[in-house]
């Protein structure tokens, strides 16, 4: 099943890969935030990683079988041999991530793409990509969740980007509960999180506020 790309799926898009959550419970809490409603799911697994790449080809079918059980875009970040083995729905590039172009002539005609844009340069270069679904923006607010995270560019700097971009915007970076209607008054379609779920005692009360800030 191929999912197409809406910007209502940015509302609730869930972040993870195996370092996010305790070993071998990846599975367990992607299924909890499936269930409780989230609109996306991107397997971002790198960095302090437990799996091998043939665990991680492993765990990736089975996050993507768990996906498509609830009509959820399945979403690999960076790794495009990955997306393309896994018959994902979309992938998301970052800035240090293989060439844009590269990836947008290889797989535009099979995956949705997202990019990963926190300047107005940024944005700007992405507006001339119309083969481009979204654009990731951020860290908003200072993270824990990725080492290498650039620059914080605040509510203020995700309001521009959301201004300047052609695209919709999905918000990312040390979003909060409390920050969710914040973020939806800059116009960005919804937020990216890491942690906001892995760390929710109430998976699905987290949801629904994820929901309910950016449904009009
Ligand atoms: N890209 C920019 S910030 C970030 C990524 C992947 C981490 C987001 O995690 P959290 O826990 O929601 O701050
Ligand atoms: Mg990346």
């Amino acid at each position: 099943m191929t999912i197409k790309f809406s910007p209502t799926q940015l509302q609730a898009y869930f972040v993870c890969g195996s370092q996010d959550v305790a070993e071998g419970q990846l599975t367990t809490v992607v299924a909890q935030a499936l269930r409780a409603g989230i609109t996306a799911f991107q397997f971002r697994d790198k960095g302090a990683s437990h799996l091998t790449a043939k665990a991680r080809l492993a765990v990736g079918q089975k996050l993507h079988q768990l996906c498509s059980t609830y009509r959820v875009p399945f979403i690999v970040d960076d790794d495009v041999d990955l997306a393309i083995a896994l018959h994902a729905d979309g992938i998301h590039v970052g800035r240090s991530d293989q060439q844009i172009q590269q990836v947008l002539s290889r797989v535009a005609d099979r995956l949705f793409v997202g990019l990963s844009c926190s300047t107005p340069a940024e944005v700007a270069q992405a507006n001339q990509l119309a083969q481009l679904s979204y654009v990731g923006s951020g860290p908003v607010f200072p993270t824990g969740s990725k080492a290498d995270a650039g620059p914080v560019i605040g509510l203020a700097g995700l309001a521009q980007l959301v201004q300047l971009s052609r695209h919709p915007v999905v918000a990312i970076g040390g979003i909060t509960e409390d920050q969710l209607p914040e973020i939806a008054q800059t116009g960005a379609s919804g937020s990216a999180v890491i942690s906001l779920l892995t760390q929710s005692t109430d998976i699905a009360e987290t949801v629904q506020k994820m929901l309910q800030a950016t449904t009009h």
